[in-house]
């Protein structure tokens, strides 16, 4: 028989490529997806005959039943959340109910209908913030904006839970991934869109704020993979994934804009009001973990990730000049 996964946030990046893996190693998959008046299944339209939506929301734990009832999952992956971090100012109870307590409702869910699923937990090296890298499993958390701080509650909870009822439950700590269908606020997609955009003629200068921000930046893909292989060892354990390689913003800048030619000085600078109250200025993970126990490698580079987003960019305005799609 298939295995069946249930995964919340599957018309987001990570849920639309974790999809696709599931679907070719076997699984029934399952995606949950939340009313809303235009609904928008852009990034799993090419494989949405092959998968089952299901109405509902991280605010309402009523739906989560449902859902599970109907479901009966061997493994679920909880990807669903305000993902972007300004808008945790903006929306820090919003932040707080979904990326937090949200993960509580699946838990809650998960124990009452399916004590025997296996979960993930989508958490985010948000939570380290301002901790001295490389940040392993073991480096403590501190978080610098509402969105890190509701990701350390769902981490906590899934380790919590995991201790209190003896689920297979697990927290994958993942540094920043990327790709074409990335949305377009963050900043890779921000620029590759920017930069395709500015070689077309179609505009001539990109905004930006804090460009000393150092990440490690890997590609979603490769990343979903680890979700998986984590799901499948005989032990629930929680794992750091990232590349282990950091960059800065402007080396970001620099490489997106030299792949097409251009220099960025030309076209780039820095707005105070991009910047944000609080910024996370230093991640780099320390892999070795995932790497000795789950056997996980990425196996795509920063500057041939920048160089695909590109060219993806490139590909679709020349293809459709006003579309910004994200598939
Ligand atoms: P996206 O923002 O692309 O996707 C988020 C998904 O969550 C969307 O499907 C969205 O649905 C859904 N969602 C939001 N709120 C709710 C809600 N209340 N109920 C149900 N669904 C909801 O994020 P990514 O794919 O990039 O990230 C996946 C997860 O991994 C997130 O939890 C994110 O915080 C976390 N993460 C991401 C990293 C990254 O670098 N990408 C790194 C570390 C962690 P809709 O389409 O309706 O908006
Ligand atoms: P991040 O990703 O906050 O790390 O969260 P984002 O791409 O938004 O920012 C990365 C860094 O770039 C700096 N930056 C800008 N960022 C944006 N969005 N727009 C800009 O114009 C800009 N200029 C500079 C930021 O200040 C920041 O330092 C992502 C999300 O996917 C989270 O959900 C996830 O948990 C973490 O990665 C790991």
């Amino acid at each position: 028989m298939a295995k069946r996964a249930l995964v919340t946030g599957i018309t987001g990046q990570d849920g639309s490529y974790l999809a696709e893996f599931l679907l070719a190693k076997g699984y029934e998959v399952f995606g949950l997806v939340r009313r809303s008046s235009t609904v928008s299944l852009e990034r799993i339209e090419h494989i949405e005959d092959q998968i089952t939506i299901l109405s509902g929301d991280l605010l309402d734990l009523n739906s989560l039943l449902t859902a599970f009832e109907q479901v009966q999952p061997d493994e679920v992956y909880n990807l669903a959340a305000q993902s972007f971090v300004p808008t945790s100012w903006t929306q820090p109870v919003l932040t707080g109910e979904a990326t937090g307590l949200g993960v509580m409702r699946v838990l809650e869910a998960l124990r009452h209908v399916s004590p025997k699923a296996r979960f993930y937990q989508a958490s985010s090296s948000e939570m380290f913030g301002k901790a001295k890298g490389p940040q392993s499993e073991t480096t403590p958390f501190y978080p610098r904006s509402p969105y890190g701080v509701a990701k350390v509650y769902g981490h906590w909870i899934t380790v919590n839970y995991r201790e209190s009822y003896g689920l297979f439950a697990v927290s994958g700590i993942l540094f920043n991934h990327e790709s074409p269908r990335r949305g377009l606020e963050f900043v890779t997609r921000k620029v590759s869109h920017a930069v395709a955009r500015i070689k077309l003629g179609l505009a001539d200068e990109l905004r930006l704020g804090n460009l000393d921000a150092r990440r490690d930046w890997g590609f979603a893909g490769d990343y979903v993979r680890a979700m998986w292989l984590m799901l499948q060892q005989d032990e629930p354990r929680d794992y750091v994934v990232g590349t282990g390689v950091q960059h800065n913003v402007r080396d970001l800048v620099e490489l997106a804009f030299g792949h097409v030619g251009l220099d960025w000085r030309s076209y780039v600078s820095q707005d105070d009001r991009l910047l944000r109250p609080a910024d996370v200025e230093d991640l780099v993970a320390d892999p070795s973990k995932a790497r000795s126990e789950l056997g996980w490698e990425p196996e795509v580079d920063f500057e041939a990730l920048m160089r695909m987003m590109v060219e993806a960019d490139l590909g679709r305005l020349r293809a459709e000049p006003e579309g910004q799609g994200s598939s």
